[in-house]
């Protein structure tokens, strides 16, 4: 078996989920804040088996909106100086996506 954790933009996690959902594919959503731009999104929690994962990450893909860059405000991200107001720009959508080898698994 196999875990995933997928960090998606929250605009994108509810066709996500529910595409996983469709195909069987059970799933959790954990509410999250990036650490860079510190702003909220979602990390999907998504236990299957091997022979799924392909699937899996082939829906994933194709649920998540497009990479593609915008400029932010400098101020407040780590490791700017804070009177260095000068905008930054940086790649948002898609999906960062890890992948664990599962040791076991109960349902209690
Ligand atoms: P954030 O940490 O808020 O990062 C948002 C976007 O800012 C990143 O998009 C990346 O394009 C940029 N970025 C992040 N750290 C940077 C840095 N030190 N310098 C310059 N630009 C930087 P993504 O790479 O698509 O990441 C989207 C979200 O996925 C991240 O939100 C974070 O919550 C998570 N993430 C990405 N890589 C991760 C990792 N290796 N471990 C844990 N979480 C990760």
């Amino acid at each position: 078996m196999k875990l995933l954790f997928a960090i998606v933009q929250n605009d994108d996690q509810r066709a996500l989920t529910n595409a996983l959902i469709e195909r069987s594919i059970s799933v959790t959503r954990i509410a999250s804040t990036g650490g860079f731009l510190r702003g909220g999104n979602s990390t999907l929690m998504i236990g299957v088996d091997a022979d799924k994962l392909d699937e899996t990450l082939e829906i994933i893909k194709k649920q998540s909106s497009r990479r593609h860059i915008v400029t932010v405000p400098a101020t407040g991200i780590p490791h700017n100086i804070d009177s260095v107001a000068m905008p930054m720009t940086v790649t948002v959508g898609g999906a960062t996506v890890f992948v664990l080898e599962v040791e076991n698994s109960f349902k209690f």
